[in-house]
């Protein structure tokens, strides 16, 4: 069994030696930052640092500036600030140096602090140092994390909502609902004379209330991870319907080879794009066509790998060639389950106005699912269309309360659905009139709540999720 650990205090003082590393990224810079953490580390101060106004006594939240002076070399003027135990990001005697952004003062910098015995600190262990002191639990360390990597406006917004802690209270509300149970049933375990008393059906709707909390977050996993990670989309349809050309003008870029002679695009490619917030990736695949050609067939079967893998298709069919039986079967193909939006593209070159409204009334026949817009990649016509079609096409099936708190990472997922399988056994022993196997459930379902804020987890948990962090943090 895995042997569930609760924070130490030897754990705690194991970490108690003094750490540092540059908190910016490498690179030329106005400013670059060092930070250095540790009990009692303003003593290293003074043994490096000259201050302009001489200082007996260094206090927390205060700014120093003076020149940093090693083996009688000014290295660099720098601010030094400073934060006290207690107040400070670890929770720890912490100060941040200030220099200017070069890589040759930072790296005189870290030889400094090295030279005075200080250590280069792990990947995260500002964080892990943080929620050891009790600074901030593991979603709200984890959220940081989420936050720094986030890539578009939504994905910031609820990495921020669990830094503040919200996901954090909706866990302790079932958690508490579940304690505050497990309470009531050890009262009659322990007092088993008043058994005729006991209302099972009671403890039975409040386990089904517990459930049905625990459901309404796991369902907002899928949408969670919707805006955390990117959600991808396939553009697909025949060669030399403009595939690429949409493509490289979605992603402001020429990745991708474009040119008029068909098979152009012969292995798939991929970019981030941003349709108002949402991060998408984008793929550009190989024309689908019969070929003889055994590079162009495996591009053709990657296509159709990335069509079933996918849940959101741009089928482009070109105005100029017109609807063909191809372009009518591949669209049958793809999955009831799939959004699709079908693009009419390169309508600058039809004139012919009433062949492009024709077949649009015939694609809304066949396919009255799909979203339908015309335009020109090339010439860039018909875009405001194309981007609220889209937008569509990823909103329309996660309609959700803004306000909601949403799981976002896999391990809270795990975790939730683990104690809702502990909820529906507790359950299943309540029926049966077990009262010891049902307190035994919400136990466990209890303990997995707490691994996810923290509060109950093992080390090597905690030591997987920190060594996932950046440097620096
Ligand atoms: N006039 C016009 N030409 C376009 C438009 N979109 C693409 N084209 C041209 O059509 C030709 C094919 O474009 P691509 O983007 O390479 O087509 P593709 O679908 O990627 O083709 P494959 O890679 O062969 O499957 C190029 O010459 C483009 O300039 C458009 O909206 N209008
Ligand atoms: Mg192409």
């Amino acid at each position: 069994m895995k042997e569930i650990v609760k924070k130490s205090k030897d754990q705690k003082d194991y970490y108690e030696d003094i750490i540092f590393a540059r908190a910016t990224p490498p690179g030329a810079s106005a400013i670059a930052v060092v930070r250095v953490s540790g009990k009692n580390s303003w003593r290293i101060i003074n043994k490096f640092f000259k201050p302009l106004k001489i200082n007996k006594h260094y206090e927390s939240h205060k700014i120093y500036y003076g020149s940093i002076d090693f083996d009688d070399q000014i290295v660099d003027n720098v601010l030094v600030s400073t934060f006290a135990e207690g107040r400070s990001f670890t929770g720890e005697e912490s100060f941040e140096i200030s220099c200017h952004g070069s890589e040759v003062i930072v790296s005189m910098i870290v030889k400094i602090l090295l030279s005075l015995n200080l250590r280069i600190a792990e990947p995260g262990e500002f964080s892990k140092r943080a929620f050891l002191n009790n600074k901030m639990d593991l979603t709200e360390a984890e959220s940081i994390m989420d936050l720094i990597n986030s890539s578009t406006r939504q994905s910031a917004l609820i990495a921020v909502k669990q830094l503040t802690g919200r996901l954090t209270n909706q866990i302790n509300n079932i958690k508490e609902r579940t304690a505050g149970l497990l309470t009531e049933i050890e009262v009659d375990i322990d007092y088993p004379e008043e058994e005729l008393s006991i209302d099972y059906d009671k403890w039975t709707s409040k386990i089904a209330e517990i459930i049905d909390l625990i459901d309404f977050f796991l369902k907002s996993f899928k949408r969670g991870r919707f805006y955390r990670e990117s959600i991808e989309a396939v553009i697909a349809g025949r060669t030399n319907s403009g595939k690429s050309t949409l493509f490289n003008f979605l992603l402001n870029e020429d990745k991708a080879i474009v040119s008029d002679i068909h098979g152009t695009t012969r292995d798939y490619l991929d970019g981030i794009i941003n349709i108002s917030g949402y991060g998408v990736r984008i793929y550009d695949t190989a024309g689908l066509r019969q070929s003889n050609d055994p590079i162009e067939i495996e591009g053709t079967k990657r296509s159709l790998d990335l069509i079933n893998k996918n849940s959101i298709i741009l089928y482009i069919i070109s105005a100029s060639d017109g609807m063909t039986e191809d372009d009518w079967n591949n669209l049958k193909n793809i999955g009831q389950d799939k959004k699709v939006l079908i693009i009419i593209n390169k309508i600058d070159l039809n004139n012919d106005i009433k062949k492009i409204e024709n077949m649009l009334f015939d694609l809304k026949l066949d396919f009255k699912n799909y979203h339908i817009v015309k335009m020109s990649a090339l010439n860039k016509i018909g875009l405001d269309d194309f981007n609220s079609s889209f937008l569509k096409l990823l909103t329309e099936s996660e309609i959700f309360e803004n306000d909601d708190p949403l799981i976002t990472n896999e391990r809270h997922a795990l975790l939730l659905s683990g104690a809702k399988k502990n909820l529906i056994r507790s359950r299943e022993k309540l029926d049966e009139k077990l009262l010891d196997l049902t307190a035994f459930e919400l136990r466990e379902a209890l303990n997995r709540l707490g691994e996810i804020t923290g509060e109950i987890t093992s080390d090597d948990i905690i030591n997987r999720i920190f060594s996932s962090f950046c440097i620096g943090k």
